[in-house]
């Protein structure tokens, strides 16, 4: 597979001359100042194009061109946002670049309760608990009828919770759930916004009354909308899974399992309709057999994120080292080794290590943390080519 990396731009304190050291090969990145629904232009796609190859790299997936909420919710303005989105997809094929990474995520991106926790070592993991998940749902949130998604040993510890949560406790847990992980990933929410939660809760309400099915048929109507351009620039559309892959906040989530992969494969069976295989996201749901979900669907896979999570109980989890967790990396790379060469793949939401913490990293994105990570998948890497040479 090739190896890429995430990098957010001119901006990004790992510069292009680090990632060529550790031996990247491919960039995955975004035109992160445009806003969500407006076109990407070729000028602007060009540009930073040019700089990236000007590195000796290629740019080789967009991470991510975001689908506004209106298209996902069937809004008023739906088919004037498709047909913007149709043109930046026109101009990224004509300035060469060819597989975009999306995500059809109502209001809120991936989700994680606390993004330093603390390994005996010293390193620190992104993390997420269930029961303080349910306490900003319930508590924070006060979204109505919250109650009814848990059981009664999460709404016990909802209940302790509050008797100890400060009011700078809260604040971290809006942060970290609704702010931090979602603006640098052209979410809805970004830092410095005032009254994040209320925000929040006015995006909730337009999912009201919106269930699976009904989400379902936007997406369908969306790909169905855009594979002509697909077809005529040869654009891969992957889309990313839910992350946890399960319903959350009385929304409806649509890319969790098996089942749900099944279904937009096959109500638009175009092969330029596909998954970005999200190793980290797919295994934090207990429900998910990655190595069977890998086999049955890396023909229709367009790129691939290794990472992968342990559970813990009670709807814990925590992003495991990469040579570890429930994903088992080593049997996925063999996977798709064999079906796709030259598939791009990125190592995922690394740990925070050896001064990460002090450089102000996105979330998940820290320099060691993410270098180590890519040289154990390297090395990972490297055994199965092996064991294809010689098979
Ligand atoms: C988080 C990322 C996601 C992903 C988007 C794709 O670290 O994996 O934010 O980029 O969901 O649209």
């Amino acid at each position: 597979m090739e190896k890429t990396w995430r990098w957010f731009g001119k901006k990004d304190k790992i510069t292009l001359s680090m990632l060529r050291q550790i031996g990247v090969e491919g960039i995955v990145t975004a035109l992160h100042e445009v806003p969500n629904g407006e076109i990407w232009t070729k000028e602007a796609i060009l540009d930073l194009k040019q700089y990236i190859e000007s590195y000796g790299l290629r740019w080789s997936v967009v991470e991510s061109l975001p689908v506004v909420e209106s298209i996902k919710y069937a809004g008023p303005d739906r088919d004037e946002q498709i047909e913007r989105y149709k043109i930046s997809l026109q101009n990224l094929g004509e300035c060469g670049v060819h597989t975009i990474c999306y995500n059809f995520m109502p209001v809120i991106d991936w989700i994680r309760t606390d993004l330093h926790h603390k390994w005996d070592d010293g390193t620190t993991s992104l993390y997420f608990d269930y029961a303080r998940f349910a306490y900003f749902d319930i508590k924070i949130l006060k979204r109505e009828g919250a109650e009814k998604a848990y059981d009664q040993d999460v709404l016990k510890k909802v209940e302790e919770l509050d008797k100890v949560m400060t009011d700078a406790d809260k604040d971290e847990l809006i942060d970290s759930i609704i702010v931090k992980t979602q603006g640098f990933v052209n979410g809805n929410i970004k830092e410095g916004d005032l009254n994040p939660v209320s925000i929040f809760k006015k995006l909730l309400s337009l999912y009201d009354g919106i269930t699976k099915d009904d989400l379902r048929e936007n997406m369908r109507y969306f790909l169905d909308a855009i594979m002509p351009v697909c077809d005529k620039y040869d654009m891969k559309m992957c889309v990313h899974p839910d992350d946890p892959p399960y319903q959350v906040l009385g929304l409806p989530r649509i890319v969790c399992n098996a089942e749900d992969i099944r279904w937009f494969l096959g109500a638009v069976k175009n092969p330029h309709n596909g998954l970005t295989f999200c190793a980290g996201s797919l295994s934090s749901g207990a429900h998910n057999n990655l190595p069977e979900m890998a086999a049955e669907f890396a023909e229709r896979t367009h790129f691939v994120h290794l990472r992968s999570c342990k559970l813990l109980g009670g709807g814990n989890f925590i992003e495991a080292p990469h040579t570890g967790g429930r994903a088992q990396l080593v049997e996925l790379i063999r996977i798709f080794e064999n079906v796709n060469p030259e598939l791009p793949m990125r190592v995922d939401h690394g740990k925070e290590m050896l001064g990460d913490d002090e450089k102000g990293y996105n979330p998940g994105y820290s320099f060691h943390g993410r270098m180590l990570a890519l040289g154990q998948v390297d090395g990972m890497m490297a055994v199965v080519k092996d064991e294809l040479k010689n098979a």
